[in-house]
């Protein structure tokens, strides 16, 4: 299987895209179930809470989306790690094409390289993922039941990553006041709100479990990650990713250290001091978002700087209970 690398320059809006039953989804979204305390109001639909727009996008693609049996999805919740999996696995399918010296991820945000579904570029363009060349290499942050895979009776690979949900919390805040100018959440409410499954894309733990009940049924389809084990040891996960992704390293690649390689280039260290990444802009139609609020700390356990342990035990004791009984832990 040969990915075809995406040249056309690629941005992220929460804009969404011309079509004929936007109107619809935008009347159909106002009468959903709202409630305020981040920053913008969320609603609730089929027992996941979104952002408006984003719900409309989501709307949309479920509309257009053709799934196709060989696209390669990687799925998240926010703030789980999307831009470290994209860059992974986009080095990983692509690295017959590219030099590590002369590589794409030198000159583009890894969010710009892979395309999110549901969420389309600049010009709202919701065609231009079915334009896109077989095998695609998608990304999504929708919960598995959002996605029209099984509806359309296709197969695609997944694969999912979710983190410690202290951390993505934390995470969360810090991108929800970059992101939205002059905002800012207090800490204390939207950590209750979190707990209580009230957060874009939440309740978390659902998101969590729909994929990892997948990955235990469909495990040659559905791969399930966690952050802090890419951390524990990237080359590893990096060789069973390119294994489930149907690339394996050869024994050359292997013996020449090109896994580890993959695991530099993409390193946050690297990325993060990259100029793209940090002066680089994507432009929506009403905003601006800056390379640079993809990349904070990318560490393990910085929780513990913003969080009291008593907030720290709640949270880790909700998780234990809406995971029970599931076999994943955290
Ligand atoms: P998204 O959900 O908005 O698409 P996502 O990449 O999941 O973004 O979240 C950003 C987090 O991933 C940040 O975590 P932090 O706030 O705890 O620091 C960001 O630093 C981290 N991140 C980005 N790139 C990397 C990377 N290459 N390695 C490790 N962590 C990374």
């Amino acid at each position: 299987m040969a990915f075809v690398p995406i040249d056309k320059e690629e941005s992220l809006t929460e804009i969404p895209p011309e079509h004929a039953s936007s109107k619809c989804h935008t009347n159909f979204i106002s009468k959903l179930p709202t409630r305020e305390g981040w920053s913008q109001p969320l609603v609730l639909y089929k027992d996941y809470w979104f952002r408006p727009q984003l719900l409309e996008n989501i709307l949309v693609a479920q509309d257009t989306y053709m799934p196709r049996s060989n696209d390669v999805i990687l799925a998240t919740q926010p703030k789980c790690g999307t831009t470290w999996l994209k860059a992974l696995c986009f080095t990983i399918v692509n690295r017959s094409q590219y030099s590590f010296s002369n590589h794409p991820l030198l000159t583009r945000n890894p969010q710009h390289v892979v395309p999110f579904i549901e969420i389309r570029n600049e010009g709202g363009d919701h065609n231009y993922i079915e334009s896109l060349p077989s095998p695609r290499l998608l990304s999504t942050h929708m919960p598995l039941s959002f996605i029209p895979i099984e509806t359309k009776n296709q197969s695609c690979r997944i694969v999912y990553l979710c983190r410690d949900p202290k951390d993505a919390f934390v995470s969360r805040w810090y991108f929800e006041n970059k992101l939205f100018n002059g905002c800012s959440l207090d800490l204390g409410k939207i950590f209750d709100m979190f707990c209580e499954g009230f957060s874009p894309y939440g309740p978390f733990w659902n998101h969590f479990l729909e994929y990892w009940k997948a990955s235990m049924e469909r495990p040659e389809k559905v791969m399930f990650l966690k952050y802090e084990d890419i951390k524990s040891d990237p080359a590893l996960v990096v060789r069973k990713l390119a294994d489930f992704l149907g690339m394996p390293f050869t024994k050359a690649e292997d013996d020449g250290g090109i896994p580890e390689q993959v695991v530099k280039l993409c390193d946050f260290e690297t990325l993060a001091s990259l100029q793209v990444n940090q002066t680089g802009l994507v432009r929506g139609k009403n905003y601006e978002l800056h390379n640079s609020v993809f990349f904070r700390k990318g560490r393990v356990g910085d929780w513990v700087n913003h969080i009291s342990e008593e907030m720290a035990g709640r949270l880790d004791r909700i998780v234990q209970e809406k995971l029970i009984g599931s076999g994943l832990t955290f």
